[in-house]
């Protein structure tokens, strides 16, 4: 059957604008797919960078102004990749265009913002989603799978941790098309947005909505240069180390730690779920094993085990190489656009999209609200 091509504008070209361009280069070599994506236009301010940028990737056209884009009656799809504080103008322009919309994540600065964003693509009625993409990662997906089988029980505990050491010398600068995530104008927050949110997103998809929270923050460097005025100083505003402790409306409780001073750990994106029949463990340095403990076990044979998530039985897997073969980071990207572009075909709306990253937002705001408060905060 011909396939129906769907023409693609993306936003920005920055290490996301890298990574999603790599799926719509991809995503049709390794799945069957009734929508093809087309690498139509690149947008973004830097001339000379984004020519470079849509060189190397395969993008058609070029434009630094993403209005235009936005407003090209050719494009079916915009993807945001550009920094926090311009997703609302974006994702708005793209909505009133009726456009097909896919925004990096978080959804936007605040939950204020979230909700603008979700009323405007409810209004535009058109599928949409936010690009969460550790939910793709064949552990955690199989993770999901184990608890919608019942084969845990009722949840307990749920203990997360995402760490990372990039920001631990105070010569790092802030600001700028590269250290954006240290300006909290651009921002909206430190890692509790950035890092946080996944964390977040993965608990809440594993166990349910989050009723309440209580938290800390630390901002260990105080004052950064400014990345593009050298010499210039300002003081830093974002969380750079963040925890909390929240209960589910399902009556577990979690605790949730996030920094960016852990030296030696680079992306540990790690969770734990106790459940009265089980547990599970995933770390994203390991991403291709899951820990799994059943009580069900005969008695000599109980304890914790390893699956080795590479089998065609397992999320995602039959459509990359043969069994033992891991797959990696990029991929997680590749099976979110995959799964988007089948949900357009078959009418079945994405996860997450803009209401379920808006849940998370309101989370966000909520740990950073409760931490300013030093008291718990009811969502
Ligand atoms: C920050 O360093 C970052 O790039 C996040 O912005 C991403 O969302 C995370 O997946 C990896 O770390």
């Amino acid at each position: 059957m011909a396939k129906q091509k769907l023409n693609v504008a993306i936003i920005g070209y920055g290490f996301m604008g890298r990574a999603h361009s790599n799926a719509y280069r991809k995503v049709g070599n390794f799945f069957d797919l009734e929508y093809e994506p087309v690498m139509k236009v690149a947008s973004a301010r830097q001339q000379d960078q984004l020519d470079a940028f849509a060189a190397n990737w395969g993008w058609q056209e070029t434009d630094t102004d993403w209005r235009r884009v936005v407003e090209r009656p050719d494009i079916d799809l915009v993807d945001i990749c550009a920094p926090n504080n311009v997703h609302l103008e974006m994702a708005q322009a793209a909505a009133a265009a009726g456009k097909l919309i896919a925004c990096e994540k978080p959804l936007a600065m605040d939950a204020t913002q979230g909700r603008q964003l979700v009323d405007a693509v409810a209004a535009a009625g058109k599928p949409n989603m936010v690009w969460f993409n550790y939910r793709r990662v064949p552990a955690i997906a199989l993770a999901k799978q184990i608890v919608d089988e019942g084969r845990i029980g009722r949840v307990f505990h749920y203990r997360a941790r995402y760490l990372q050491d990039w920001t631990i010398s105070a010569d790092v600068p802030q600001g700028g098309n590269t250290l954006w995530r240290l300006d909290k104008s651009v921002s909206g927050s430190g890692v509790t947005g950035d890092l946080l949110a996944h964390s977040i997103d993965t608990a809440m998809w594993l166990t349910g909505p989050i009723a309440s929270v209580a938290a800390t923050t630390e901002t260990f460097v105080k004052e950064r240069e400014l990345q593009d005025e050298p010499g210039t100083r300002k003081p830093v505003e974002i969380d750079d180390a963040c925890a909390f402790l929240a209960r589910f409306a399902g009556g577990a409780m979690a605790t949730f730690e996030s920094t960016r001073y852990a030296r030696g750990r680079k992306n540990e994106n790690y969770f734990e779920i106790n459940g009265e029949q089980g547990s599970l463990a995933f770390n994203l340095e390991n991403a291709h094993e899951l820990g799994y403990f059943t009580h069900s076990d005969e008695g000599h044979l109980r304890g914790w085990r390893t699956i080795q998530v590479w089998d065609s039985d397992h999320p995602y897997m039959e459509h990359w190489w043969v069994p033992g073969c891991v797959i990696g980071y990029e991929h997680t990207f590749i099976n979110a656009l995959a799964d988007f572009l089948a949900g357009l075909a078959t009418g079945e709306k994405t996860c997450p999209d803009f209401a379920d990253a808006q849940a998370t937002q309101v989370v966000c705001d909520a740990v950073l609200q409760a931490a300013a408060e030093r008291r718990w905060v009811d969502l």
